[in-house]
């Protein structure tokens, strides 16, 4: 790739509403991206394989974790930060965010919240670490939008309960070291369960041949009678709003990810397009190229300040779930249009991975996907508006 030169364009002089600590973690997550993700994630992403020695850098940038309080190991930081962390390092690639978004919100956000004493000692302070990586399981191959439907199921036994069923497109799943699994006991109740790598009848094979997230690690997760002990349930929530609670806090994550891809492609088309000479002329003197970078811009600001305003509404407690869909639709499908336009103003070089611009097109077809399609996220809105859900009609 490149020699990465991002400057991250702030044109209604947003940085203006953070603090001066928001700004140096911001700035931290960035150097950090620069150094160690910009030169390598092209070569990881062309051999598909996760980069795993940046797990440490993760921990250290406090990407895992961010809110998680610092009794447990986390970095105790407030909403916002969190989103910046996730900004900056999305900014780098889409699979590298997510490897933190699952370990922060869909691991240790459970685990924290859900929880007992014994287990946040016991989990937390490895997973902040990155000693630990876990995975999340909801999805599976019968049920995905709706997961009200899931299948996998615990049967008490005693002494332990007895897990079986089966979990698809799990990131992170082929080397995490336990996995937060969300499973129906017998009277049909949703409950979180901690299973550990090495659990007998426990496997977790690895999706291939992906074209999108190719730096992040997806796979299955394979439960065939597995035992699992009393103290890995989860105690403290259970039902379906238990993991939709932690989706609410990764796809908040994800709306400020998205916001740092739709930056990198938008830097890097402006950059290009005023070096890039046709008919005598710099690309971006031509008016419909101009069109392509005013656009892109206003959108980036837009998704920004609806972003930042969300984040706000977070720190207070505020921010409903409904509020956090508007933004993650929203800004994953800004960011793939403006990847869409960046991509063209790179002519033909924007197909290669010289720019990270394709790179992040593809991965964003995965981001518009999950944590909620793009028509999931419309539909909760309009079932928030008109109070009618319209999933089933
Ligand atoms: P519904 O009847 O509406 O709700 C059931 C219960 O859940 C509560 N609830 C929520 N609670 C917290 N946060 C939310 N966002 C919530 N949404 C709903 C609700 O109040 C109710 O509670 P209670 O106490 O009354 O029982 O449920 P539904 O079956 O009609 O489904 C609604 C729908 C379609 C919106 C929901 O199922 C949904 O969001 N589907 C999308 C599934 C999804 O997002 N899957 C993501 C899997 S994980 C993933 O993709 C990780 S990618 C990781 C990465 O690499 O970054
Ligand atoms: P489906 O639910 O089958 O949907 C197919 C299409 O139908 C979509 O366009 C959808 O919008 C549409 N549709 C569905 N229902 C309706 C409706 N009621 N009205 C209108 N349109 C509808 N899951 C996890 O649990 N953990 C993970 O870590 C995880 N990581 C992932 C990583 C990657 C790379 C990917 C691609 C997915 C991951 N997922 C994970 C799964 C993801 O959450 C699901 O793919 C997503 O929720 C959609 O489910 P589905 O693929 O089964 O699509």
């Amino acid at each position: 790739m490149a020699q990465d030169l991002f400057q991250a364009p702030d044109y209604y002089l947003l940085d203006d509403l953070l603090t001066e600590e928001h700004k140096l973690i911001r700035d931290t997550a960035r150097s950090w991206v620069k150094r160690e993700v910009s030169p390598i994630i092209e070569d990881a992403a062309q051999n598909a394989k996760f980069p795993k020695q940046l797990l440490k850098g993760l921990a250290k940038i406090g990407a895992f974790g961010s809110y998680i309080p610092i009794e447990y190991g986390g970095a105790g930081l407030d909403q916002i930060s969190y989103g910046l962390i996730m900004q900056e390092i999305e900014r780098g690639d889409s699979g590298i965010r997510s490897t933190a978004s699952v370990q922060s919100s869909l691991v240790m956000y459970p685990i924290w919240k859900y929880g007992n004493e014994q287990q946040r000692q016991k989990y937390l302070p490895k997973l902040a670490s990155g000693e630990f990586i876990g995975c999340f399981g909801l999805t599976e191959p019968n049920h995905g939008s709706n997961p009200s439907g899931i299948e996998t199921k615990f049967k008490d036994m005693g002494d332990h309960y007895l897990l079986n069923g089966a979990k698809l497109w799990i990131s992170n799943s082929p080397f995490a070291d336990i996995a937060v699994v969300w499973a129906k006991n017998k009277e049909g109740r949703i409950h979180g369960l901690i299973v550990e790598r090495g659990m007998e009848g426990f496997s977790t094979p690895e999706t291939h041949h992906k074209w999108s997230l190719r730096t992040s690690a997806t796979g299955e997760l394979i439960f065939d009678n597995v035992k699992v002990p009393k103290e890995n349930l989860l105690p403290n929530k259970n039902g379906l709003g238990a993991p939709l609670g932690c989706l609410d806090s990764a796809r908040y994550g994800i709306a400020w990810g998205a916001i740092g891809v739709a930056m990198d492609c938008y830097d890097t088309a402006l950059r290009y397009a005023k070096e890039r000479i046709q008919f005598g002329k710099p690309i971006a003197s031509f008016q419909l190229q101009q069109k392509k970078l005013a656009e892109m811009i206003t959108e980036i600001t837009k998704a920004q300040l609806l972003t930042w305003r969300l984040g706000v509404l977070k720190n207070e407690e505020r921010a409903t779930s409904a509020q956090i869909s508007m933004a993650k639709r929203n800004n994953v499908d800004m960011a793939l249009k403006v990847a869409r336009e960046a991509r063209q103003i790179l002519g033909a070089i924007g197909i290669t991975g010289d720019y990270s611009i394709m790179r992040h097109m593809m991965n964003l077809e995965s981001v518009i996907t999950y944590e909620g399609t793009h028509d999931i996220h419309l539909l909760i809105t309009g079932m928030d508006i008109t109070g009618i859900a319209a999933f089933n009609s």
